[in-house]
């Protein structure tokens, strides 16, 4: 990979541990009582993830989904912020008012996850139209699920960015799953990139499992997108590797369509190219693993000894300007 340094390729593989580490210290939690709301996993997902996010510029706006924590790693949010918000402790992004992904930072460029699946497309494809007509040399990306590519916002969205020539990237995640349905039972053309063709913008398919591959596409994405190129979308061919979120145990999966997909792991794999082509020695890996579990020890402990909010905050920071007391207030 030319275009990365070896720094920026050790780099990659932090992110893809630290996500996958910080990951199963959720789990852990959660079994503990200790995770407010559901628990979403990128379990065999963090690569396109993260290699996505890596090709974006400072001051490009990121919108991501439940399972792109990775991407908000790269971002710059941190495990520690990421902790607070999934126990919705005061001191997170939400300050305990919502949990998982869905936090909103402008100064990060950050846009907090819709629930209503498809919306995110029409609320990037608005930040990436307010770039162009700012003028300003910024981009917008952001993730969909297979399933979600199906909704009519999701349409909408896409049309929108694409007609306007608007700077955005969309990755389209084929995990192989949306909830216990599988990709050929919730779209006709399990190739999702010949969406591409409909809107009439570059579209590209990568094995999602492959870090480079995705990273090589999104860079030639939002490097487009930054000259006036207007949007892409990338397929990614993925696995969820987990259930839908920790209250489903996917039974409804082959155990040997697992095995298939553990085989092809995307940080198993990335290991052994760093090492194949003496980008980082094992004892060097194996340094960097000692690194993310001292900084995840710290984070957790960190975010346990970090108060709740208090109950009266509940009513501050809700609305941006408290409505006027006469539109609510009433005698009982
Ligand atoms: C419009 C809409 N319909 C249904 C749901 C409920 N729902 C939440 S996640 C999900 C499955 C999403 O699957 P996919 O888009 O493939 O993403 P994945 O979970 O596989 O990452 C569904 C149906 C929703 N949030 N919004």
């Amino acid at each position: 990979m030319d275009d990365l340094s070896q720094t920026q390729l050790q780099e990659l593989y932090y992110y893809m541990k630290l996500t996958r580490s910080l990951e199963g210290r959720l789990e852990f939690l959660f079994k503990q009582g200790k995770i407010v709301g559901g628990l979403y996993s990128s379990l065999g997902q963090e690569a396109e993830s993260i290699a996505a996010a890596y090709a974006l510029e400072d001051g490009d706006w990121l919108g991501p989904g439940i399972r792109n924590l990775g991407a908000l790693l790269v971002r710059g949010v941190s495990p520690k912020e990421m902790l607070l918000q999934y126990m919705a402790k005061a001191d997170g992004p939400c300050r305990g008012k919502d949990t998982t992904t869905h936090f909103t930072d402008p100064v990060r460029g950050l846009v907090g996850p819709i629930s209503p699946l498809g919306t995110m497309i029409c609320v990037m494809s608005g930040v990436a139209l307010s770039f162009k007509l700012r003028r300003e040399p910024q981009v917008a990306l952001t993730f969909i699920g297979e399933g979600a590519t199906r909704t009519g916002a999701a349409h909408e969205g896409t049309n929108l960015a694409a007609v306007q020539g608007s700077p955005l990237v969309l990755i389209a995640e084929d995990n192989g799953w949306a909830f216990a349905t599988r990709t050929h039972e919730e779209v006709a053309n399990t190739n999702l990139v010949d969406m591409a063709e409909g809107y009439g913008v570059p579209g590209v398919q990568v094995d999602g499992n492959d870090a480079l591959a995705v990273y090589a596409a999104a860079k030639e994405a939002v490097d487009r997108a930054r000259g006036g190129g207007g949007m892409s979308i990338i397929e990614v061919k993925t696995y969820r590797m987990k259930g839908h979120a920790q209250h489903d145990a996917q039974k409804y999966v082959p155990p040997e369509e697992l095995e298939l997909w553990r085989a092809r792991d995307p940080i198993d794999r990335y290991i052994s190219y760093l090492t194949a082509e003496s980008l980082a020695t094992e004892s060097e890996i194996a340094e960097m693993d000692k690194r993310i579990e001292a900084e995840l020890d710290q984070a957790v402990s960190e975010a346990e000894a970090s108060p709740m909010p208090d109950p009266v905050s509940a009513l501050s920071g809700t609305y941006a300007d408290a409505p006027p007391a006469e539109l609510w207030a009433r005698e009982l």
